[in-house]
């Protein structure tokens, strides 16, 4: 059989780790031939829990899993990584500013990237960044790990991507796999740019399907952009199995490629379509051969432009806001 792989997962025992610990364990991210040793990162005063979770996967006997590392240090938890789902992070709490949550992220972030490019294996590595502000939390974990490729660094646009495709195939009465070529530009904020230009259903222009193109404008897109809060109101508390699910979606597909087809995924920007250059910004991409790349070549019309632009401000103002921080 295959050697087991090594999967860090921060923030192990909170809602999201807790949906994801299991289903990469059950094979769903690297595959039901792929083993794996999970590599679980938690703050000190959660590792009782952690060891509860812990305790609960050994109880699920899984055939793949082949280690349990319980760590609340970032360089135990990322010796060996090939892989590392960087899902902790400190939540916004009542009356803090913008800037105050960016700059206690940044302080997390630099430290786990230090440890990354100190322990964790440096040619397989492949980086999620699932914790808010997703983005510019993995601009900040790249910039402190030097010795890594930047290229091996994403946030995760792949749960709006998902609401995405779930919205039009209800509106179009559809299947999720016949919409192609649709894709999230920008931010995992309220600012991202849920884009249909370009999308297809069963290989025809969206519009024989939905002609409603007010729909679209004020509809469709800002459901999209604001389907977190609507699941914070109707459930008490935010996305954590679908957060999961996109997660596994995105490291599965990075690593085994995406058949030719676009999917969404924050990654260091090359100026592309004029985004500012060493962003973590939301693109089309298409994976193949265990490495993604951004889709070239499309034309953005006046109202894509001014939506693009939109998102591209508000990272650049992110960045800028812990510019100082960085290394
Ligand atoms: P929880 O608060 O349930 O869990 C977070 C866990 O991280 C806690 O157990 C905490 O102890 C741990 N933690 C905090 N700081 C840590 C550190 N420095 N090192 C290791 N562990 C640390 O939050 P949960 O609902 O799981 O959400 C986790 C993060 O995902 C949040 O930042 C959330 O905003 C973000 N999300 C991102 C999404 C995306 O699409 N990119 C969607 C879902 C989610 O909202």
């Amino acid at each position: 059989g295959k050697a087991p792989l090594r999967v860090a997962i921060t923030g192990a025992s909170g809602q999201i780790g807790y949906q994801l610990l299991f289903r990469i364990a059950s094979g769903d991210m690297l595959g039901k031939d792929q083993p794996v040793i999970l590599q679980c990162l938690e703050l000190p005063g959660a590792m009782n829990a952690l060891k509860g979770v812990s305790m609960e996967l050994d109880d699920c006997a899984f055939p793949l899993l082949k280690g349990i590392v319980q760590s609340d240090n970032p360089e135990v938890a990322f010796e060996g990584a090939d892989y590392a789902l960087l899902v902790g992070a400190k939540p916004r709490s009542k009356g803090m500013e913008r800037g105050d949550l960016l700059a206690a992220n940044a302080q997390i972030f630099s430290v786990q990237g230090k440890a990354l490019d100190k322990t964790a294996n440096r040619d397989t590595l492949r980086v999620l960044v699932v914790g808010n502000p997703a983005n510019t939390n993995a601009l900040i974990a790249a910039r402190n790990a030097p010795n890594i490729d930047p290229k091996r660094f994403s946030a995760m646009t792949r749960l709006d991507h998902n609401r995405g495709l779930a919205q039009l195939s209800q509106k179009a009465n559809c299947s999720v796999t016949d919409i192609t070529d649709f894709c999230i530009w920008g931010n995992h904020s309220a600012t991202q740019y849920p884009d249909i230009t370009s999308t297809k259903i069963s290989g025809k222009s969206i519009s024989n399907y939905i002609s409603d193109n007010a729909w679209i404008k004020d509809n469709f897109i800002p459901t999209v952009q604001q389907r977190g809060a609507a699941i914070i109101a109707a459930r008490g508390l935010s996305s954590a199995a679908s957060a999961a699910s996109a997660a596994i979606d995105h490291m599965r597909d990075w690593t085994y490629g995406t058949n030719g087809q676009w999917t969404s995924m924050a990654v260091f920007s090359d100026g592309s379509y004029g985004a500012d250059k060493g962003l973590y910004f939301s693109y089309p991409v298409i994976c193949k051969n265990g490495q993604y790349e951004i889709v070239q070549g499309l034309k953005l019309d006046q109202f894509s432009k001014e939506r693009f632009d939109v998102t591209n401000k508000e990272l650049i103002s992110e960045r800028d806001a812990i510019a100082h921080l960085l290394p």
